[in-house]
């Protein structure tokens, strides 16, 4: 079914679906690595690119497939190429568009590997990059140099939620004949849609809103056009990081309810940062749905709802930290973001513990900075539970 005119929860439940000899309801898992040819004709057409018929499951595969076209409608973009990671969706983009003498200028405060990957193992191929506040425009202008040929955004940005201005990105990108980049995984194209902003590719850890119910690790890219795909595919095939077939069905089932799912975790994201925001053991709080939050203009925007992730920053610093940590019973202490369960952690012991002080709280990752993904669970539950405690603490 033509899905393109329909409206975003119905592309949920049915873009990318295809009609299978039997007329299954729902998109059947094709788990095999390789595909019967008919003949030689056959095989030499399919490797000519002139039939449609599938080669070997590292290349492409109908379920893999399903879950790219879903994907990309919801994105407004060209294709999806579907990753074994988030990982493989930035290391695929990194490698296809940067080569020896190329500089990229990134968000400070990016998912740590997304920066690790790039200063430690990129830097090797003679490739460098800039990490600045993408949310002050002047800094991103100082920052490119006659070699910059990306402009990475991270927004909102984990774990400090800073909210970068997409458009703003993209008109300085055209002056600068850059290639955009926008890791959308903390709002999901429930809330943001950077394509439509004119960004050239968009990209998902999969493993976490899209996906919802932490029991899978993928990713996703979608591109704006057809030559930034060709880019793209080709390298995500021989870097070897396809997303499996079973993996794929379950994101295309946990896709279905993305926008109830998003609802009910952001109802109780507004709700928990207000409660948190009162807290007199609480120094401040980062929510981009909070008047209190620097972009909340901006926010209100861009986005069509501030999400549920949640930042803040507990006033008794490092001990007072692991002390919630210690003491959180139906909020599970885990990384990992964007499921039915709210999930806590606590970045400076935890996920960013490897990082020199310095660097990390240049970036906004302070001692006592606590990350909150919101589930969808009773409300009151989740309350009462950071309710006892913050006592403890
Ligand atoms: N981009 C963002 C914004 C992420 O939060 C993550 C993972 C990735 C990319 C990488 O995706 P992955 O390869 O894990 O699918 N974020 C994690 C986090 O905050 N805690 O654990 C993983």
């Amino acid at each position: 079914m033509d899905t393109t005119d329909k409206g975003f929860n119905s592309k949920l439940i049915h873009a990318g679906m295809f009609d299978d000899q039997f007329g299954s309801a729902t998109v059947p898992i094709y788990q095999t690595s390789t595909f019967r040819f008919r003949n030689a004709d056959h095989g030499a057409a399919c490797f000519a690119g002139e039939s449609d018929g599938y080669i070997y499951t590292r290349l492409n595969n109908p379920t893999i497939d399903s879950l790219e076209k879903l994907v990309a409608e919801l994105e407004n973009g060209y294709r999806g190429i579907a990753t074994s990671s988030g990982m493989g969706a930035v290391n695929t983009i990194y490698s296809a568009f940067l080569q020896q003498g190329d500089h990229m200028v990134s968000t400070d405060a990016v998912y740590g590997p997304s920066r690790v990957v790039m200063e430690k193992h990129y830097s090797k191929f003679g490739i460098e990059s800039t990490y600045v506040d993408t949310s002050d425009a002047e800094l991103v202008r100082k920052a490119i140099r006659p070699n910059t040929k990306m402009l990475y955004i991270e927004t909102p940005s984990n774990p400090t939620m800073t909210v970068t201005d997409i458009r703003e990105m993209v008109s300085i990108a055209r002056e600068h004949g850059l290639i955009t980049v926008v890791d959308n995984t903390f709002c999901s194209p429930y809330l943001q849609k950077p394509l439509d902003f004119g960004v050239d590719i968009v990209f998902h850890s999969i493993t976490k809103f899209l996906n919802g119910h932490a029991d899978i690790v993928g990713g996703i890219i979608v591109s704006r056009n057809k030559e930034s795909d060709d880019r793209l595919r080709p390298m995500m095939i021989n870097l070897g990081c396809n997303m499996d077939p079973h993996q794929a069905y379950m994101v295309i089932r946990g896709l279905k309810t993305l926008s109830l799912r998003m609802d009910r975790s952001q109802e109780n994201a507004r709700a928990i940062a207000r409660v948190l925001q009162e807290h007199p053991k609480v120094a401040w709080v980062k929510y981009p749905g909070l008047e209190s939050h620097p972009q909340y203009t901006l926010a209100e925007k861009q986005m069509q709802g501030p999400g549920g992730m949640i930042s803040f920053e507990m006033k008794g610093g490092l001990l007072a930290g692991k002390t919630l940590m210690n003491e959180v019973k139906l909020c599970m202490l885990a990384v990992s973001l964007g499921g039915v369960e709210t999930l806590i952690q606590h970045p400076a012991s935890m996920t960013h513990s490897k990082m020199d002080k310095g660097a990390r709280e240049q970036s906004g990752i302070t001692d006592g900075l606590v990350r909150l993904s919101v589930g969808i669970e009773n409300l009151e539950d989740i309350l009462a539970d950071l309710a006892q405690a913050l006592e403890k603490v």
